[in-house]
């Protein structure tokens, strides 16, 4: 039986070598480029989990203490008997501040390319929230959003934690928003968005002092070593991650500090010397221009939540 479920689980499922595919398409073009979701094999959650951590990465902790400082009001707003559905690998301490405040949720669909993830996601809540519908769906959000209806559930909340949004360009982004919308039929969603502010706190976030974010990127070049049997040198790579103030973005890429030729599932790859490659933007946004982006892509802004410093908001946006 070919249900609705089955097969947009399956379909969504990355084909085999992905990876592979990807990295030399990517290093063929000019300027080379990596896409960001590949950072996220197991070793490199584990260095993202680090990052969290750090006294410069101000992000994690912040959007964590809004969530519990305004729990009670967001549980009020997306009301009682919700399917909570979040996008993306999220972290289980968030999701868990969400249904903790909500008491009576329905039903949790958290959709991940990570079949891994969505597993230990289960295995930890289940006990937890024995009343709690589990649904995890193996998909890439960045493509279709086609989330089949839970019998009895009406209500959906979207959950879009950890500024991930800022990994998309503003026009993907719109269109992320937009896809998020339909898939919510009707229901709000909860997004946190990273913002704006002193570039140097910006820089030190992205460029820390223990070295945490600079094995994160080369973690991409590790992983194709380990995957693909490629022969990166790490040490002949810098991390590299200024932020752009004209597009209120930090840029992260990895620069070769030499002319080289790596070999890459047998074939050749040449970087000249200070060649960089692209590995991920991270865009900020002023709470306005967030707002006006989500009235763009049909959404209502009902209610934001800062911090004293103004460093990171979290939206409750309604369907329009
Ligand atoms: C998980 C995408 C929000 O952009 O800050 C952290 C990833 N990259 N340090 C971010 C990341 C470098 C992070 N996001």
């Amino acid at each position: 039986m070919d249900t609705p479920l089955a097969r947009l689980q399956r379909d969504a499922i990355p084909a085999d070598g992905s990876f592979a595919d990807h990295l030399l398409a990517g290093l063929a073009k000019t300027p080379k480029e990596i896409a960001c979701k590949y950072f996220y094999d197991q070793a490199g959650s584990r260095l993202f989990d680090q990052i969290c951590e750090l006294p410069e990465y101000y992000q994690t902790r912040t959007e964590t203490m809004l969530l519990k400082r305004h729990a009670g009001e967001i549980a009020a707003l997306m009301g009682q008997g919700v399917e909570i559905v979040e996008f993306g690998a999220g972290s289980l301490r968030k999701v868990r501040i969400l249904l903790d405040a909500l008491r009576t949720p329905r039903a949790y669909t958290p959709l991940d390319i990570s079949g891994d993830y969505l597993a230990e996601v289960v295995r930890s809540l289940a006990s937890d929230y024995p009343a709690l519908i589990l649904r995890p769906l193996v998909g890439d959000f960045s493509a279709a959003l086609d989330i089949p209806a839970l019998p009895d559930i009406t209500r959906r909340a979207g959950f879009f934690p950890g500024s991930t949004i800022g990994n998309f360009r503003p026009e993907a982004a719109l269109a992320l928003l937009r896809r998020m919308r339909a898939g919510l039929n009707g229901g709000g969603l909860l997004i946190g968005v990273d913002l704006v502010k002193d570039p140097a706190r910006l820089h030190a976030a992205y460029n820390d002092a223990a070295g945490i974010t600079a094995l994160f990127n080369k973690n991409l070049l590790a992983r194709a070593n380990r995957e693909l049997g490629a022969d990166f040198d790490l040490g002949a790579f810098a991390h590299y991650a200024p932020y752009n103030a004209g597009a209120q973005r930090i840029e992260m890429y990895l620069v070769s500090l030499k002319r080289q030729r790596i070999t890459l599932n047998g074939r050749p790859v040449d970087f000249a010397q200070g060649e960089p490659v692209h590995t991920e933007d991270s865009h900020k946004y002023t709470i306005e221009s967030f707002r006006e982006m989500a009235c763009r892509a049909g959404f209502n802004p009902r209610a934001v939540w800062t911090d004293e410093e103004r460093l990171f908001s979290i939206h409750w946006l309604e369907s329009r």
